[in-house]
């Protein structure tokens, strides 16, 4: 057989969307200005530098300040670090819409004027540099008063909050934004042993007598409700717009070729991705129909919501891809999937400094899947690598791995569209800039092709350097891909 190599002949799609992504809380800062209301996020960041694995409810409401509180000032700095992206080449921007900024305790009838302002001077910023703005509705920030007041996503009358919400953004930039996304992660919580993902997604603060895999379907369940009014809601403002659900999709290999590592690595797949078949497919696979019927979970599932459902069907997925897993059968052969015990060290990939398993190949092998399992177009708004970087004495920095990295993850998306005709929209790295991580809360775990002169304690002076892979993106961009 002929082997199939990329070639230059082979090129990348005309008006491919390279890009850089970013999300409100972890950019912005200034919590509290302009009457924006206290986010997950917000109250999230309490935890996450004093306490990693942070368990959310112990430090909730500590009142102390930390890094996404002041991020890197973005709410401020935009036309200046535009100027920056601009230069770099950049064709989108993903950003968030902090909800707290439009509807500051989630629960107000009317939007807040100097919120939505904000958003429109910075998609007109954006848009006077040929940046298309990307629009993600929520990005582990939703008010925490829903949370306080409500229980979160448990509580079916968020799905009129959210609905809200996303019209009042729909009908106010519907000109400038084409491309969204309702719930960034929203599988984050299939891995529900773990609190922060339960809270972070769904804003669930659970005792310890809820059961709470049953409460993260609950909570998802309405979550998709909410996506599906939301995407009708979009379709019905202007036909035009394209709404995408956001998954992090990250594959799950069996570690050996024993049928029980395969099964396992099956059921993983589908228990992680069942957000796709939903929200991209319009209904529930029936396994899992089945698995609820097999646990007894009650489904708050009502006459009108597989209707919802079905209407409401995502027009593209937009991913994070950051690194794969690997699995085995545990000896005792159950299939049901336990994220926290079942997982192994896959001994073929490297590592990042933070632990994560580097693995381009992967993404190719996802987009094929997302490609063959769903049918419908695939945007990645996430990929990059978290690293310690180094200011050298002459203030340059030289991150040749982060290059390395991005390098080797964007070969194998474009031989997924040149050779396996995956049908990909874009690709947005994470990040133009270094912002907060979401997962620890640290300045220090730094993803940007821009240094932002800022530590874990908000020392610094906050100004930008760019880093070795600006030069290297920016080659990338203007080439339309050339490697
Ligand atoms: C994804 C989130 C982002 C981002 C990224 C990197 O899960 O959508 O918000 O932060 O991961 O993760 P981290 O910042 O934890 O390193």
């Amino acid at each position: 057989m002929e082997c199939v190599i990329l070639s230059k002949e082979m090129k990348m799609p005309t008006g491919f969307l390279w890009g850089g992504a970013t999300a409100a809380h972890q950019i912005e800062g200034n919590w509290q200005a302009d009457g924006k209301g206290i986010s997950i996020a917000d109250m999230m960041a309490a935890a996450t530098v004093t306490e990693p694995n942070r368990v959310v409810t112990k430090s909730i409401e500590s009142g102390k300040i930390y890094p996404n509180h002041w991020a890197i000032d973005f709410y401020n700095s935009y036309p200046q670090d535009i100027e920056l992206f601009s230069e770099l080449g950049l064709k989108a921007l993903r950003v968030s819409i902090a909800w707290t900024r439009i509807f500051p305790n989630g629960d107000e009838l009317t939007p807040n004027e100097v919120g939505l302002k904000h958003y429109d001077d910075l998609f007109d910023k954006l848009l006077a540099h040929n940046i298309q703005p990307i629009v993600t509705l929520s990005h582990f920030e939703m008010p925490f008063n829903l949370v306080k007041k409500y229980g979160g996503w448990l509580n079916r009358e968020l799905i009129t909050f959210f609905e809200r919400f996303a019209t009042a953004c729909f009908e106010r930039f519907h000109k400038k934004v084409k491309y969204w996304m309702t719930f960034n992660e929203i599988n984050n919580q299939t891995d529900w042993r773990n609190p922060h993902h339960l809270y972070q997604d769904s804003g669930l603060l659970l005792d310890k007598n809820e059961n709470a895999e049953e409460s993260m379907f609950q909570a998802a369940h309405n979550e998709m409700v909410a996506s599906a009014k939301a995407v009708i809601a979009a379709h019905k403002i202007d036909n035009s717009l394209k709404v995408g659900a956001m998954l992090a999709m990250v594959p799950i290999y069996a570690l050996t070729a024993k049928p029980q590592d395969q099964l396992i690595a099956q059921r993983a797949m589908q228990y992680r991705y069942y957000y796709g078949d939903v929200q991209l497919g319009g209904k529930y696979p029936k396994w899992l129909l089945n698995y609820f019927k097999l646990k007894k979970f009650k489904m708050p599932f009502l006459k009108e919501d597989a209707e919802i459902l079905k209407e409401g069907v995502c027009d593209y997925l937009g991913l994070s891809y950051y690194f794969s897993l690997a699995i085995q059968a545990r000896a005792d052969k159950k299939v049901e999937y336990d994220e926290h015990n079942d997982l192994v060290n896959n001994p073929y990939v490297e590592k990042s400094q933070w632990g994560w398993q580097i693995d381009p190949e992967g993404l190719r092998y996802i987009l094929n899947w997302i490609q063959d399992r769903w049918d419908k177009p695939s945007m990645i708004v996430e990929n990059g690598i978290g690293a310690y970087d180094k200011v050298q004495a002459d203030g340059t920095i030289h991150d040749d791995y982060r290059i390395e990295y991005l390098k080797k993850h964007v070969e194998q998306m474009e031989l997924a569209i040149t050779v396996d005709g995956v049908d990909v929209l874009g690709y947005c790295m994470w990040s133009p800039i270094d912002i907060v991580s979401a997962s620890t809360g640290e300045m220090k775990k730094r993803y940007g092709l821009i240094y932002v002169d800022r530590d874990d304690t908000g020392n610094g002076t906050n100004a930008r350097k760019k880093k070795d892979s600006y030069a290297w993106y920016k080659k990338l961009i203007a080439s339309n891909g050339d490697i």
